[in-house]
């Protein structure tokens, strides 16, 4: 086909060439055009116009000790002097992390995970995010939440020494700072912190888990007291595919609860996806137990073993869907070093995993009264950081626990958390008992139907949230940051699900620490899982807020799976239709029942897909389980004076 022809009469190419001969156009230092009459009109490099920019971008690589050079975004405000640097080392895409908008205004660039934008913009600081070793930009290799050299790690470099080499490069090669570090993150950049603190650089002046990864199979994000948590096969399978988190999860089912059921156990759900490519799944399934594995990277034992010479701020998240076990075990590991009452600063506020750099009046249903999540960057991290990093700052004005009271919707100086029971406390808590008649009360037993029972059918688990069961993410709508706080009506009503209610309490009750699940229960299966629920019933009507009418709020729940009944290490066969006691702790509260709610207690053996189901057959390896191993089983509960199920309640006297 004849070459098109401009008005000129001349071919494009000739006409191009002619123009660029003739100076007409500007001379771009394209790469070597294949057509030199025609270059391309990209040049080989474009530095973008960002000298009106309120910042200055460093992008660097930073060689590590074992010569790996890791992708490190630097952002100086513009005019900066004896700036404090925070820094924040990520598996998540460092690039994206720094570049939520594209502005020529520091803060909207922050602005999104893992930022406290407001913060860091507003005291000047130098904001740094780095891809950790093996991920995005970053070279080497990766292995999640990478052990500290030793038994689980036989390189010499971890994330430790990572960190250590990437803060000794920051303070010797930018001139604007002041040499002072602060580590912080949300998850698993919150473990990263955590690890900041292992063998720490000099300059590391303060460290700020927030939500962190600790103890990934006790009750984070892999295992809770060893039932899987199989909606995060994706999240495996994303984050360990490929470097740059391209190969994507995908599904053929609307309903999650439908397309775990479809592939049956998580191994072989596991093995229909190809994840046996995946080092880390083929370590879960290598460990389903708390064997050394698991045991030997808890950062909360790790710490425990560390000196303690770098102030930390510990933040919790109430209704952390995702870590909700970490960052307390770290304090109550490192708390007892903390002699001057200076090093270590715990903040509780009600919010979902990460919330606090968010909005926070409100958590699904549930109203707080105030932007509680701003509350805490403002008059809780702000001065804290300041203190750390700005040369001359105050202390700052801080109590050794900053802890936010749900049901009161109020913020709370403490100097010690827990304030009642924190585990294996007998006497400063009070047993909330399960009763005959589905009754709740503080007074023990008495005779009367000795049990109450129901069918799991693993054909039939128990939903842990309303169906259609959406996947695990935070974009377009989804709801799983809220599912700890949906009504539990959903589940009250079902006939697999035992709901124990007090009557309506006449004055307030406060808990302030860890309820204890002491429950007596058989099964005619040889292994089972028991899931309870620590519920606030709202009066029938909530005339500010009708929606709340009636409305069962989980103020702690969680999930034990049998086997581990006599070690998390040991699983064992539980004898059938037995009553054998379980023993496990709920997440931490810190919640006033108000006059006129109730409380309520639910029992259930399925969680489902959050946990993968429990066959309820004894097998050497639950991600294995056949088909076959699947089988219904009579579960009871019983509340008999000789075999009492209850709840130890933290209670704080009023
Ligand atoms: N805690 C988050 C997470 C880790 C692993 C699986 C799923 C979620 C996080 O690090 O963002």
């Amino acid at each position: 086909m004849p070459s098109r022809r401009l008005a000129t009469g001349l071919k494009p190419a000739l006409l191009a060439f002619l123009l660029a001969a003739s100076g007409a156009l500007p001379a771009t230092d394209a790469p070597q055009a294949k057509y030199p009459g025609y270059p391309s009109e990209t040049p080989a490099s474009f530095k973008p116009a960002s000298g009106s920019f309120d910042y200055v971008e460093r992008d660097v690589m930073i060689p590590m000790r074992d010569g790996v050079k890791l992708n490190t975004v630097i952002l100086v405000p513009r005019g900066a002097k004896h700036a404090g640097i925070v820094l924040t080392r990520t598996p998540y895409d460092a690039h994206q992390l720094t570049h939520n908008a594209m502005s020529g205004h520091l803060e909207p660039l922050l602005q999104g995970y893992d930022n406290a934008a407001d913060v860091i913009v507003e005291d000047g600081y130098i904001r740094v995010i780095q891809d950790i070793r093996g991920k995005y930009g970053s070279e080497g290799d990766y292995v999640m939440n990478r052990p500290v050299h030793g038994p689980l790690n036989p390189t010499p470099v971890d994330d430790a020494t990572d960190t250590y080499d990437t803060i000794d490069w920051l303070v010797q090669h930018i001139p604007e700072t002041n040499g002072r570090v602060a580590t912080i993150g949300i998850s698993y950049d919150g473990f990263e912190p955590l690890m900041s603190l292992v063998h720490p650089h000099p300059a590391l002046k303060a460290a700020v888990p927030m939500n962190p990864m600790v103890d990934g199979w006790m009750g984070d994000d892999w295992f809770h007291h060893g039932a899987f948590r199989e909606q995060n096969l994706s999240y495996i399978y994303e984050q360990e595919a490929t470097r740059d988190n391209t190969a994507k999860w995908w599904t053929s089912f609307h309903d999650e609860y439908d397309l775990f059921m479809h592939y049956g156990s998580a191994g072989a759900m596991g093995e229909a996806y190809g994840m046996q490519q995946l080092g880390f799944w083929n370590k879960i399934l290598a460990h389903p137990a708390y064997d050394a594995f698991w045991q030997q990277q808890a950062m909360d034992k790790l710490l425990a073993a560390q000196p303690l010479t770098v102030p930390v701020m510990l933040v919790h998240s109430l209704w952390d869907q995702e870590d909700i076990y970490g960052d307390l075990a770290v304090y109550r590991a490192i708390k007892p070093k903390d002699t001057t009452g200076s090093m270590v600063k715990l903040v509780m506020g009600p919010w979902h995993h990460g919330q606090e750099i968010e909005e926070g009046s409100s958590l699904g249903a549930v109203r707080f009264g105030s932007d509680t999540a701003k509350y805490f960057r403002q008059h809780i991290l702000r001065p804290f950081l300041a203190q750390h990093l700005k040369d001359g700052a105050p202390k700052a004005d801080l109590a050794p626990v900053t802890a936010f009271q749900t049901g009161t919707n109020q913020w709370q100086r403490l100097d010690r958390w827990p304030l009642s029971c924190d585990g294996n406390c007998p006497g400063k808590s009070r047993a909330l008992y399960l009763q005959a008649g589905m009754r709740l009360g503080f007074d023990a037993p008495a005779n009367g139907n000795a049990y109450d029972e129901y069918v799991s059918d693993p054909a039939h688990p128990v939903p842990f949230r309303a169906r259609p069961i959406q996947p695990v993410g935070y974009d377009n709508g989804l709801t799983w940051s809220e599912w700890l706080v949906d009504d539990q009506r959903e589940a009250s009503g079902r006939t697999d699900v035992l709901s124990y209610e007090t009557a309506p309490l006449d004055r307030p009750l406060t808990i302030a620490g860890v309820p204890e699940v002491h429950l007596v229960a058989s099964t005619s299966g040889s292994d089972s899982d028991w899931v309870v629920k620590l519920i606030d019933v709202y009066p029938d009507q909530v005339a500010e807020q009708p929606a709340m009418g009636g409305y069962q709020l989980a103020v702690a729940m969680d999930i034990f799976r049998g086997r581990y009944r006599s070690g998390y290490d040991k699983p064992e066969a539980i004898a059938a239709n037995q009553p054998l006691a379980y023993r496990f702790d709920l997440p931490a509260a810190n919640h006033v029942f108000l006059p006129g709610h109730r409380i309520m207690v639910q029992v259930q053996s399925s969680w489902f897909p959050l946990y993968d189901r429990n066959p309820q057959t004894f097998v050497p390896n639950i991600f294995l389980a056949s088909p076959a191993d699947y089988v219904k089983a009579t579960q009871r509960v019983y509340h008999a004076p000789d075999q009492a199920s209850y709840i130890a309640l933290p209670v704080v006297a009023h």
